[in-house]
């Protein structure tokens, strides 16, 4: 079995040191971090999902298979993050009020701060008010609302008519991500722009603030 198939393996049984023992052998064989994102963890677990939903594994397995994502995610944020220039714009980035997840909302600070951006993570089950006062301080740029769960995507709503009626609004960029969100239903609810990934919000928040993209690093947006 290759490396990344271990990995995957060692994610949906929740081994968090067998899928990092993986991880840094993949990355020895040259395996570029971003692939065991995308075809390490990600996968393993979309697939603890389709267990979930079909019964076969409850919370306590997604939260075993989440811990040692995020096991493996420690040893390659390092590698995703670009450290000592001047920021090219400062995002306030959460998941939404109610909703606790983080693996995509934290892979989506690591490419932002890769891509030169200054990132403040307010964290999950973030508040309205919360981002609000984060735009309202003056530093920030974009204010970038992660949502995992169709319960939670009101709360996305709910953030922008806050940011309006604090007189905010027009100050900050707003964007939004997560799996149940879609281009359409981002600009429904008045945001800025939708992302689909993590690549593709760094390549987003370049549009928006006009910030060249630097040459040779293509990337999709969807928005
Ligand atoms: Co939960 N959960 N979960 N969960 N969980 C999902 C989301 C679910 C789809 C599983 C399923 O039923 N198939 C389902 C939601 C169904 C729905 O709403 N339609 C679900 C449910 C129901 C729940 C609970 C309600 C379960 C319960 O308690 N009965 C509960 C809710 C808790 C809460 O938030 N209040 C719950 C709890 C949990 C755990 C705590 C156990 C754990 C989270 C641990 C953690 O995050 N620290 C967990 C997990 C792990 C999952 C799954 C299995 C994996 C999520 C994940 O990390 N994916 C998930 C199933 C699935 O996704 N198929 C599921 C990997 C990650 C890299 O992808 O987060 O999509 P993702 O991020 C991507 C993009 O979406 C995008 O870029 C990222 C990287 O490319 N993106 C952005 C994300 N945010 C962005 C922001 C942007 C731009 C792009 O700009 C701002």
């Amino acid at each position: 079995m290759d490396r990344l198939s271990v990995l995957r393996d060692a994610v949906l049984n929740g081994d968090a040191a067998a899928a990092v023992a993986a991880a840094r052998q993949a990355m020895a064989d040259g395996t570029d971090p971003l692939a065991i994102v995308t075809q390490g963890f990600t996968p393993a677990l979309k697939e603890a999902g389709r267990l979930f939903e079909e019964g076969e594994y409850f919370v306590p397995e997604l939260l075993v298979s989440a811990r040692a994502s995020q096991a493996v995610f420690e040893i390659i944020r390092p590698l995703l993050q670009r450290r000592g220039v001047r920021p090219a714009g400062r995002i306030a980035l959460g998941t939404v009020r109610g909703d606790v997840h983080d693996i995509g909302k934290n892979l989506v600070a690591a490419m932002l701060e890769g891509g030169g951006f200054a990132v403040d993570d307010l964290g999950v089950d973030v508040p309205p008010e919360r981002f609000v006062a984060a735009a309202a301080a003056g530093q920030v740029d974009v204010v970038a609302l992660s949502a995992l769960l169709t319960t939670t995507m009101p709360a996305m709503q709910a953030t922008i008519e806050a940011l309006r009626a604090a007189g905010v609004r027009d100050r900050v960029k707003v964007i939004v991500g997560g799996a149940p969100l879609s281009a359409s239903h981002a600009s429904a609810i008045g945001a800025d722009g939708y992302s689909e990934n993590a690549a593709a919000a760094v390549a987003l928040v370049r549009r928006l603030l006009g910030t060249p993209e630097p040459a040779g690093s293509p990337v999709e947006v969807t928005s």
